[in-house]
């Protein structure tokens, strides 16, 4: 049996916009897990990793407090959180492993509809409502504006109409939010997406390799989403063309055809999407035969 301590923890939110792709992409990982009654932790069943489920601003704190070993929170909420520790003159114990290509959104300023805005200048002796109070304080140090800060935990957008505001920054995504409160976007202070943080705390080695593990099976599971398996044939005189229209591929594969001296076989794992336009250009180039297939499992 596990001695609890072998365990590694994983940080992910509770109940939010995180939470499925999240576990998803974990479960993608070979995980499989049992969630407790109280619905706050996953045990994991099948490997000594076990998940928190928690509130996504905790996340960061909680590795840094090496409390978890790995966490699944939105750039916003890190950088944020390490700003905050900065300015209290500490470090963050944590670093980004990974972007996870979801959770997109940005930082932004907005301004009321018929409040002009030309530039941060604008901004100078206005009051800003947001809940992400660091990373403004950061952007309006950078830009030289003395603008006072509102805290706002929460319906950032309706600042301005409670006349507690005069613009607002927090995160948008569709903009449709800003566009539903007369409010337009100005300027973008940060584009976020989820990410994997990772304690910089030295771990006992049986841990480590776990920690690893686990790393390399997400980095392949995030490769995967993307990539695709391509095969073709094609003229041999055609073979340097042909590779370099093969997108984000390492080097192909080239295998000779059967009762054909100038014509080879070519597969090639292609780690971005394989358009049309692709399959029509490697056509044109001499290419026969054309394939493309998804990619179940990659561990490079
Ligand atoms: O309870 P807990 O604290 O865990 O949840 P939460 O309410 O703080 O977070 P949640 O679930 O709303 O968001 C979690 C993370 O998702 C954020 O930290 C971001 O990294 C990411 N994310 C992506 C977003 C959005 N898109 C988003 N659109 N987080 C919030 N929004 C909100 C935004 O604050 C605004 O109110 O959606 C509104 C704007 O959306 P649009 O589509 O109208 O522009
Ligand atoms: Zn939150």
């Amino acid at each position: 049996m596990d001695i609890p301590e072998q365990r590694i923890k994983i940080a992910v939110q509770k109940n939010g916009r995180l939470t499925e792709h999240s576990l998803d992409l974990l479960e993608r990982c070979g995980l499989r897990f049992r969630q407790s009654k109280d619905q706050l932790f996953c045990y994991g069943e099948n490997m000594p990793i076990d998940i928190l489920l928690v509130r996504d601003d905790d996340i960061p704190g909680l590795v840094h407090d090496d409390v978890c070993d790995l966490g699944i929170v939105g750039l916003n909420v890190v950088a944020e959180k390490r700003l905050e520790l900065g300015y209290a003159g500490k470090e963050a114990l944590y670093k980004q492993v990974f972007e996870v290509d979801f959770g997109h959104c940005r930082l932004s300023l907005a301004a009321p509809e018929g409040v002009e805005y030309r530039g941060a200048e604008d901004l100078n002796n206005r009051r800003i409502a947001t809940s992400y109070t660091n990373l403004l304080r950061n952007y309006l140090d950078t830009q030289r504006v003395n603008a006072e800060i509102v805290y706002f935990s929460g319906a950032v957008e309706i600042a301005p109409k409670l006349g507690k505001a005069d613009f607002i920054c927090d995160l948008v995504s569709t903009g449709g939010t800003l566009t539903a409160n007369s409010l337009r976007e100005v300027e973008t202070l940060l584009d976020s997406e989820a990410v994997i943080i990772q304690t910089l705390k030295p771990l006992a080695a049986g841990k480590q390799a776990l920690v690893d593990k686990i790393l390399k099976r997400l980095d392949g599971v995030l490769q995967v989403r993307e990539s695709k398996y391509i095969m073709l044939n094609a003229p041999k005189a055609a073979l340097d063309e042909i590779s370099a229209l093969l997108p984000g591929s390492e080097a192909p594969t080239v295998v000779p055809l059967d009762g054909s001296d100038d014509r080879v076989a070519v597969h090639a794992v292609c780690r971005e999407n394989v358009f049309w336009e692709t399959l029509e250009n490697l056509k044109a180039a001499g290419a026969t035969s054309l394939l493309v297939l998804p990619i179940e499992k990659m561990l490079a």
